[in-house]
């Protein structure tokens, strides 16, 4: 029988209330169920919001070091859990499972790093203009929030989220992606097991638009944080400006590794290979605009195929496995188109491309690692995100043309360079305009120490996780604060010295 996972509102895991459910499946072999969850209603996002607004004002005044306990349990239990928790990722959203436990471990960190924020939570104090008096600013928490979250990291980006909202002192709603209740499921239950308050964090599960956009627009909710696509982003971002609400938005990617003629082609081609087709492609910050020096770009389209067509498609459960399947149909049929249309444009197919529906492989949708040579800037496969593993070759002569090429796109997310030059990866460094810019290393990896977030229409210039301007600035608010002790009235701006 299948396991049924439930709802958690207010310290309760809980049925929707209409009694209605539906099914995650294995994406390697969709005849596997992988639970049963609540198919939610507005009702039961009206219960969540409810139950976060009440446990607000005791969890806003924890002081965050005690709040940061909590959260180094947390970060203790996904240890101790972490194998169990990798293989259901795997089985749930499909990445191989090293990267399934990567997804367990990103999580980790980002708990024992929030937890720590929790003995710092810095505000500043500066001198004041006047004598005896004193300024400075402090932070609150936004509230009550409601978290969004993607399949394609079903714990790691849930657990951005939660620890950052958490430790800021707010109360939250997650509502994760319908590929992947189970992860999100069980990592509440870790938070529950780690000793979070009844009704500080409340799951709500459910597909669709509409529970999602119902909670973030709900009058009772103070801000939110989306990671997905740029679609579901901008409608969103329409929807809470008019509500002069706080939003949070990770979208695409469309991000370019560049590969200078002066560069260590095998580290290149392994950077290329991981960014590709690592998870698929489904990351948004996956390499898939490769901009090669023409010096070396035919010998690098050679190289990536020879190496592209040795990597082994399965289930990611089984060893020898590289890459592993999309989440779902509809996911995979997009990928599929893109590469039509990559041929219709005219860009050469140089391996890959098809779908593999041998044996065990019909179960699930699993494309071959596929490379195009010969794309061109205008082309629409070197120009919107495609979230799979298709990676485009696009030739270019210079590096000022590199960099035009790269930063020509609407997104802004992630970018690479491969030189042996220092002078050329410190100009890169500077000129590409994306939020993240990896030298000598693949456009994958970001660390949770570091803000997370894109340029342009890749987001909204609020950064997720660690570090300045990283999620502690988003999910609380300053508070500047005066107090004048001198016992008369001193008036700022106006001299008095004369
Ligand atoms: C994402 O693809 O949505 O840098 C997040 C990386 C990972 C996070 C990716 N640490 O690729």
């Amino acid at each position: 029988m299948t396991e049924t996972i439930r709802n958690f509102i207010d310290g309760t895991w809980a049925d929707a209330g209409a009694g209605r459910r539906f099914t995650s499946h294995n994406p390697a072999d969709v005849r596997q169920p992988v639970v049963e969850a609540p198919l939610s209603s507005r009702e039961d996002v009206d219960r969540a919001v409810a139950a976060a607004r009440a446990a607000l004002p005791a969890w806003r005044s924890l002081p965050p070091p005690r709040r940061g306990e909590i959260l180094y349990r947390a970060g203790a239990l996904l240890i101790a859990h972490k194998q169990r928790l990798g293989e259901l990722v795997t089985r749930e959203m499909g990445k191989v499972i090293a990267e399934g436990l990567g997804d367990v471990q990103e999580a980790i960190d980002i708990a024992f790093y929030m937890a720590g924020e929790g003995r710092r939570f810095q505000g500043e104090t500066v001198p004041s203009e006047l004598p005896d008096k004193d300024c400075k600013s402090i932070r609150e928490p936004l509230g009550v929030v409601a978290l969004i979250t993607p399949w394609n990291f079903p714990i790691a980006i849930p657990a951005w989220k939660l620890f950052g909202s958490l430790i800021c002192g707010n109360t939250v709603i997650l509502k994760p992606s319908s590929e992947t209740p189970a992860c999100a499921a069980a990592l509440v239950g870790i938070l529950a097991e780690a000793g979070i308050p009844p009704g500080v964090v409340n799951l709500v599960c459910g597909p669709g638009e509409e529970v999602g956009e119902y909670l973030v627009t709900h009058p009772d909710v103070d801000g939110a944080s989306f990671t997905g696509s740029c679609a579901a982003g901008e409608r969103l971002e329409r929807r809470l400006a008019e509500l002069h609400r706080p939003l949070a938005l990770e979208m695409g990617g469309k991000n370019a590794l560049i590969v200078m003629d002066d560069a260590d082609l095998e580290l290149a081609l392994e950077g290329t290979l991981w960014g590709g087709f690592g998870t698929s492609g489904q990351r948004c910050t996956a390499a898939s605009r490769i901009v090669v020096h023409e010096r070396v770009c035919e010998r690098f389209v050679t190289l990536l195929a020879e190496r592209a067509k040795q990597l082994r498609l399965g289930d990611g459960l089984h060893a020898p496995t590289d890459v592993g399947p999309l989440i779902n149909e509809s996911q995979g049929r997009k990928v599929l188109d893109y590469i039509s249309i990559g041929r219709e444009e005219g860009a050469r197919l140089v391996v890959g491309g098809r779908r593999v529906e041998d044996g065990e492989l019909a179960h699930g949708f699993f494309i071959e690692p596929t490379v195009f040579s010969g794309v061109t800037p205008a082309m629409r496969i070197a120009r919107e995100e495609i979230f799979g593993p298709v990676v485009s070759i696009l030739s270019c002569a210079s590096f000022e043309e590199a960099v035009r090429i790269v930063n020509n796109v609407p997104f802004g997310l992630s970018s690479a360079i491969y030189s042996r030059d220092v002078n050329t990866t410190a100009r890169a460094e500077r000129e590409l305009a994306t939020g993240i810019v990896y030298i000598n290393a693949s456009t994958i990896g970001a660390e949770v120490h570091l803000p997370f977030g894109g340029w342009r229409h890749s987001g909204s210039g609020h950064p997720e996780a660690g570090g300045r301007g990283g999620a502690i600035d988003f999910f609380s608010r300053i508070k500047v604060v005066y107090r004048d002790y001198s016992g008369k009235l001193q008036r700022a701006q106006i001299d008095t010295t004369g």
